[in-house]
C-alpha cells in the first residue's frame, strides 16, 4: 500500500505547509475588491469563467484555516490581492480589504500554524494593462509601494514574505506563449517583462528591507527539460528551454546575469541600462521558494524569432493536466539550487501536488489514490535530500482547495479538500486523511 507513513522520518523543525493564491480562492464579488487582468483575461477568452466566486474564502476562511490546522499542517502560503487592497486607484485603500487579511493573518497566528505569504499571484490591478502592464516600469515602482505599504500594515503578523510568484508564468506564459492574462503573444513584450518582473522584485526587495526585517523570498517555478532523443539540435534546444524557464530567473538573482542563449535573443529589446538593474535584482535574499510540477521533452524546432524548440510530453502516468509523474526533477532543482547557486540559502518547495479528476462518491469519500502517490514519490525525493543533508526546510502541497485553475476555470481540482462549488462546501478528500494521520 502506498502512503505517507515515511513523513515521520523527516526532522521535527520541517515545516509542512498548504499553498493557495488569492484570485483562486478568495471570490473577488466579496469585499469591494477591484478588477485584475484575470477577470477581463477571462472575459475575453475563457467565456466569462473567472474568479468572481471562485471558493468563497473570504466568508470561509476561518474554516479553511481550521482545515489546515486540523490536519497537522504547521505553515500556510497565501497571496494578497492587489486589486482588493488598493481597487481604483494607488492611493486610495479599501479597508476592507486590509481587514480581511488582518484577519486572515490573525487566524492564521491564533491556530499556531506559520504565515508564509506572497506579494504578488498574478492579479494585477486591470488599471495597470493601461500603461502596458508589467512591461512598462511604471508597475515595477508601483509594486515596491505595495510591498512598503503591505509591509508596514501587517508587517507584525509574519517573519517570512515572497515578493513574487513564478516570474516565468507572469512574463513567458503570458506574454510569449498568451496562455495567462493578459494573453500576449510577441517577443518583445516576453522580453520586456522577463527583465521587468525582476526589476519589481527588486522594487519590492528594497521596500520591505527599508521597512522591517523580514526574511525575504521569491518563488520559481522549474521545470525539468529533457532532450527527446540525443540528436545535437534537440540537447540544444533543450539547453534553450532551461535558460529561458529556468535559468534566466535564477542566474538574475544569485548571479546578477542573464544566460547566453536566451539573452541572444532577447537582449535586443531589453532596457539599456539593463545590466545596472541586474546588480539590484540579485541584491541578496534570505531564502528561495521552489514550485515543481512536472518535465517536458524537448524538440528542436525552427522559429522565426529565434526560439527554436517545442515542448512535448513523454509516455510516464499523467496528471488530469496531462503532466507526467516526474519526480526525479524535483531532487534535480534542489541539488542545482544548493550546488550551483547558494549553498546555504535555504530552500523551500513551495508548490508541488497534481490535478485529478476527483468524484464525490456515496458517503462523501473522495478516493484520490493516485495523489497520494504523486505525494509519496514526490515527498521521498524531498526526504533523501533532507537526509543528504541539504538545506530544504520545508513542502507546501497545492493546494488545500480545488479552485480556479486559471485558463482551466474550475475543470482541474488539484485540492487535498474537494470543493463544491454550487454551495462551496469543503469535503476532505483520502489524500487530506492521509497528511493528518502522519502529520498529526
Ligand atoms: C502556480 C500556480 C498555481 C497553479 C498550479 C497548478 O504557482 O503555478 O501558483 O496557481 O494553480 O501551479 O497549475
Amino acid at each position: 500500500m502506498i502512503n505517507l507513513s515515511f513523513l515521520q522520518d523527516f526532522p521535527k523543525d520541517f515545516n509542512f505547509g498548504v499553498a493557495t493564491s488569492s484570485y483562486q480562492i478568495e471570490g473577488t464579488i466579496y469585499g469591494n475588491c477591484g478588477k485584475s487582468i484575470w477577470d477581463d483575461f477571462a472575459e475575453r477568452k475563457l467565456n466569462g469563467i473567472d474568479g468572481k466566486l471562485a471558493c468563497n474564502h473570504i466568508e470561509y476562511f476561518k474554516e479553511d484555516i481550521k482545515l489546515i490546522k486540523d490536519a497537522g499542517f504547521k505553515a500556510y502560503r497565501f497571496s494578497f490581492a492587489w486589486p482588493r487592497l488598493f481597487p481604483d486607484n494607488n492611493k486610495d485603500v479599501n479597508l476592507k480589504g486590509v481587514d480581511f487579511y488582518k484577519q486572515l493573518l490573525e487566524e492564521i497566528n491564533n491556530c499556531d500554524l506559520e504565515a508564509f505569504p506572497t506579494i504578488y499571484h498574478w492579479d494585477l490591478p486591470i488599471r495597470f494593462q493601461k500603461i502596458k502592464g508589467w512591461e512598462d516600469q511604471e508597475t515595477c515602482k508601483h509594486f515596491g509601494e505595495l510591498s512598503f505599504f503591505i509591509s508596514k500594515t501587517f508587517g507584525d503578523q509574519f517573519e517570512k514574505i515572497s515578493t513574487i510568484n513564478e516570474p516565468w508564468c507572469v512574463s513567458w506564459l503570458s506574454h510569449y506563449l498568451g496562455e495567462h492574462a493578459p494573453g500576449i503573444k510577441n517577443i518583445q513584450s516576453a522580453a520586456k517583462t522577463m527583465h521587468n518582473i525582476l526589476f519589481a522584485h527588486s522594487q519590492s526587495v528594497e521596500a520591505l528591507r527599508s521597512c522591517n526585517d523580514h526574511q525575504i523570498g521569491i518563488v520559481l517555478n522549474n521545470q525539468f527539460g529533457q532532450p527527446i532523443d540525443s540528436n545535437e539540435e534537440n540537447i540544444q534546444a533543450t539547453k534553450l528551454f532551461d535558460e529561458i524557464h529556468n535559468r534566466w530567473f535564477s542566474d538574475a538573482i544569485f548571479k546578477g546575469k542573464y544566460p547566453e542563449l536566451a539573452l541572444s535573443i532577447l537582449e535586443k529589446y531589453l532596457p539599456e541600462n539593463y545590466k545596472t538593474q541586474l546588480e539590484l535584482i540579485s541584491s541578496p535574499i534570505d531564502w528561495i521558494g521552489l514550485n515543481y510540477y512536472t518535465r517536458s521533452l524537448i524538440k528542436y524546432k525552427k522559429s522565426d524569432d529565434g526560439v527554436n524548440y517545442e515542448c512535448n510530453s513523454g509516455t510516464l502516468k499523467k496528471t488530469d493536466m496531462g503532466w507526467e509523474f516526474y519526480p526525479e526533477g524535483l531532487s534535480y532543482f534542489i541539488k542545482r539550487i544548493n550546488k550551483e547557486y547558494d549553498n546555504n540559502i535555504p530552500i523551500y518547495i513551495t508548490e508541488n501536488g497534481m490535478a485529478n479528476n476527483d468524484k464525490l462518491s456515496l458517503g462523501n469519500s473522495i478516493k484520490d489514490h493516485d495523489r497520494i502517490e504523486f505525494f509519496n514519490i514526490h515527498l521521498k525525493e524531498v526526504l533523501d535530500c533532507v537526509n543528504e543533508k541539504l538545506p530544504v526546510k520545508g513542502y507546501f502541497a497545492w493546494s488545500l482547495l480545488d479552485n480556479y485553475e486559471w485558463a482551466f476555470g474550475y475543470s482541474k481540482r488539484f485540492g487535498l479538500v474537494f470543493t463544491d462549488f454550487r454551495n462551496f462546501k469543503r469535503i476532505p478528500k483520502n489524500s487530506y486523511y492521509e497528511f493528518q494521520k502522519y502529520l498529526k
